[in-house]
């Protein structure tokens, strides 16, 4: 069967990379784009786009019905930094979002529905380290409730309506093709930009604070490996924990001086998204994920600071 592919927030830090590596596979004109702004350089060049707001259903519906996607990426969200800003638009936007998405996939019969969950999901009482799959969930923050109610809902349509749902509860991310937007982890992007531009950076989040994180390659082959996993493979229909790599600003900043040797760090006295990377894991057993589609991880602390410095250097 053909696949034609519908990507929701594609402008973003997931979106942009995952909609130029589903081209890449499966013909530009099968993947369209769709974000509730105007496309981004990456997308508006390379295929088809349509605006999309997931909270408006006669208009979600609408895109479903014109393009009959066998394959959805939901990838429109409020993440952590900003949800705490605005709870209720956060709660709001990723939840309702998700359930139209739901609803249209029963309805229309989508062949997979892709829905990103995240590390978010453990809270202050979840083990800290290698945080297992199954455990103690009592996420503090709008995001990380609404990434754990979402994954119920996920299991729940899957079990009740038959819907092929799939989701990875991402680490931080880190890449140079987009910005991430509004997260507790996105210092660990930022770094890069600044120590190539200004040779310092001073980080909102304190030295020793270990999170797990994931380079971008990583992260969207894990992403492509499970959409095309054999259904009876997938064992976990909530989501999939996935490890990455764990460091703390502290041991970026170090590695970052091996190839910038003037490269300058400092911190905060303090900042809000402090208190959220405390109630957050500190390393996570992504074992499942091994066992049931064969994950493994390419991307080591080294060769992502690497590989994010030679690619940044080109288009900074
Ligand atoms: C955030 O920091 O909010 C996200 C996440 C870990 O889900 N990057």
């Amino acid at each position: 069967m053909s696949e034609k592919i519908l990507v929701i927030g594609a402008n973003g830090q997931i979106g942009t990379e995952l909609v130029t590596a589903l081209r890449n596979i499966y013909g530009a004109e099968n993947v369209i784009a769709s974000d509730i702004n105007s496309p981004n350089y990456a997308i508006r060049n390379s295929g088809p786009f349509e605006f999309a707001n997931v909270l408006d259903k006669d208009n979600l519906h609408h895109l479903f019905d014109k393009h009959r996607p066998t394959q959805v990426y939901l990838l429109a969200a409020i993440l952590s930094a900003v949800g705490e800003q605005k709870p209720k638009m956060a709660w709001d936007l990723n939840m309702t979002g998700l359930l139209h998405i739901l609803d249209f996939a029963v309805e229309f019969k989508t062949a997979k529905v892709f829905w990103p969950s995240s590390i978010a999901v453990f809270g202050p009482h979840s083990p800290q380290y290698n945080t297992p799959q199954y455990c103690v969930m009592d996420p503090n923050t709008v995001y990380g409730f609404s990434k754990l109610a979402g994954e119920r809902w996920c299991e729940y349509y899957h079990t009740k309506y038959g819907v092929d749902v799939r989701s990875i509860r991402y680490p931080g991310l880190i890449g140079w093709r987009a910005n991430p937007g509004g997260g507790t982890t996105d210092y660990a992007v930022h770094i890069f930009h600044e120590a190539l531009k200004k040779g310092k950076y001073q980080s909102f989040l304190q030295e020793a604070t270990a999170l797990p994180m994931m380079y971008m390659e990583d992260a969207i082959r894990a992403t492509i490996s499970l959409m095309d996993a054999p259904a009876e493979q997938i064992s976990i229909r909530s989501s999939y924990n996935l490890a990455g790599i764990s460091f703390t600003p502290e041991e970026l900043a170090n590695e970052i001086k091996k190839h910038l040797p003037n490269f300058e760090m400092s911190y905060v006295d303090s900042d809000p998204r402090q208190a959220i990377a405390d109630s957050w894991p500190k390393s996570i057993d992504d074992s499942q994920a091994w066992k049931d589609w064969g994950w493994q991880i390419e991307y080591d602390l080294g060769k992502m600071t690497w590989d994010m410095l030679e690619n940044l250097k080109k288009v900074l």
